[in-house]
């Protein structure tokens, strides 16, 4: 799916978007922010949120979104926007059929709406643009947790805003766990969630922003830290990657080579492993793999590669280093053959309705089927309980990548350009990449129980919150 080349093109995307009229160039140098020594900071991981309070039913938690001040480089403070003051977001870990309820202060100078991506959650509880918090305001968020064990993240959903407002740091990660689904997995310490995304920073390392200026953003972090280190045992290991950059595409493989085995996709584990080389990741698609460091010798580095990055702080993002001695890991852990039996998609297609994506260069906007995003207008209207064929094409020339992020539902990618997709990216997913060109058609069963307006959008988030979004109403 993706190769060097496309993805170079896809670099040269902020290039074309410079030259539109309607742009303005805020920062038209790169900055030059202290040197890191690569390899030296140990790998965070996101503190796991406690809930302030659980009765026999829910498990009630509290985040407030705030200005903090965090370290991203060694040695230096920067401005970002946060949850509870960490970046990434604390990790919410959820346990699938018992609800969740996160009460949101909006303590941020603007409006923020947060959207948990991937969950099956009812329509109010799903972040619309409009549907936001003031300044000062508190609500509460309602989540079911009646999907299948997956990898989630919560992040800003603002009305034009979302883009600004996830780069700036409004992002976390949102796990739905399942003690009986494949027991064996890894677990505990040994499973391990891996943000990555892009930045650009001054030469005091603060945030550089501007929407249309993703090819400068020339630092790539791995749960908000430059090129950090990790290390391991020699086991298997459990990792969650998802892509959290606003608008780069990223392609994983291990200095050496050696397999990742790829467990789940968007929306929790698939019916079997996959064994991989190299995984690429458009913005916000996330991939569950095992890695197996048992067989090497203590003291053994290893690095986590971008194969598409252009740079060292964009290309090695992250060190393993296997942890000394001759003894191997007591490691009780296995992928099973059969990871998950997986609901059904089946006929009859009630629908079948066409998605192109485009740029509009008159406008300078971004569009779905010719019409920017109108929050008061119903794109489709969707029956409760059916099967729709969704056909999306990128009508973009190069250099413009896109995808399709549907919320509520995970769904299953049929095919590109009429040729059936690999495994491992067919199901369940809830984003699918879209190269210039494609056309890629998904199947959709809408069997959540619930009703309402959601939104469906490029998740290029600088494409969605320049309108590059539409939205369905799911009637009974
Ligand atoms: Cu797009």
């Amino acid at each position: 799916m993706l190769n060097r080349r496309g993805t170079l093109k896809l670099g040269a995307v902020a290039g074309v978007a410079l030259a539109l009229p309607a742009e303005r160039l805020v920062s038209a140098v790169v900055g030059s922010p202290p040197a890191v020594q690569p390899f030296t900071t140990p790998l965070p991981i996101p503190p796991v949120l406690s809930p302030v309070y659980s009765d026999r039913g829910t498990d009630y938690y509290e985040m407030t979104a705030k200005p903090a001040n965090v370290e991203i480089l060694p040695g230096t403070r920067t401005n970002m926007l946060t949850f509870n003051g960490s970046f990434p977001g604390p990790t919410i870990k959820a346990r699938q059929g018992r609800p969740v309820q996160v009460k949101i202060l909006n303590g941020l100078d603007n409006v923020t709406a947060v959207h948990l991506h991937g969950g099956n959650v009812p329509h109010e509880d799903d972040g619309h643009p409009l549907d936001v918090l003031q300044p000062g305001q508190t609500r509460t968020y309602h989540y079911p947790n009646i999907q299948r064990a997956a990898t989630l993240w919560y992040h800003d959903h603002a009305h034009h805003l979302e883009a600004e407002q996830i780069y700036r740091g409004l992002a976390g990660l949102y796990l739905i766990e399942d003690r009986t689904d494949s027991p064996t997995l890894p677990r505990g310490q040994f499973d391990i969630p891996l943000m990555f995304r892009d930045i650009a920073l001054d030469d005091s390392a603060q945030l550089l922003w501007n929407n249309n200026d993703s090819a400068r953003r020339n630092i790539v972090l791995t749960n908000g830290k430059a090129q950090p280190k990790l290390r391991v045992r020699r086991r298997r290991y459990r990792f969650r990657l998802l892509n959290a950059s606003n608008d780069r595409v990223m392609s994983f493989r291990l200095s050496n080579g050696a397999e990742m085995v790829q467990i789940a996709s968007d929306g929790g584990l698939m019916a079997r492993p996959v064994r991989r080389t190299e995984i690429g990741l458009y913005p916000a698609e996330r991939v569950d793999v095992v890695v197996d460091f048992s067989a090497l010798p203590g003291g053994t580095q290893l690095v986590l590669q971008n194969t598409v990055g252009d740079t060292p702080a964009t290309k090695d993002v992250l060190q393993f280093e296997v942890a000394g001695g001759a003894r191997r890991d007591d490691d009780d852990s296995s992928v099973p053959a059969k990871l998950s039996v997986l609901p059904p998609i089946g006929a009859p297609v009630m629908q079948t309705r066409k998605v192109l994506l485009s740029f509009d260069f008159k406008q300078g906007a971004f569009l779905i089927n010719g019409k920017q995003y109108d929050p008061n207008r119903v794109d489709f209207t969707v029956k409760k309980g059916s099967t729709e064929i969704w056909e999306i094409t990128n009508a973009d020339p190069d250099p413009f990548a896109h995808s399709l992020h549907v919320h509520q539902i995970q769904f299953r990618v049929l095919d590109r350009g009429g040729k059936a997709v690999e495994p491992w990216e067919a199901y369940p997913k809830d984003t699918v990449s879209v190269p210039s060109g494609q056309t890629v058609r998904i199947l959709i069963k809408f069997d959540s129980p619930f009703t309402g307006l959601y939104p469906f959008h490029c998740h290029f988030v600088g494409h969605s919150s320049m309108a590059m979004m539409a939205q369905f109403n799911i009637v009974p």
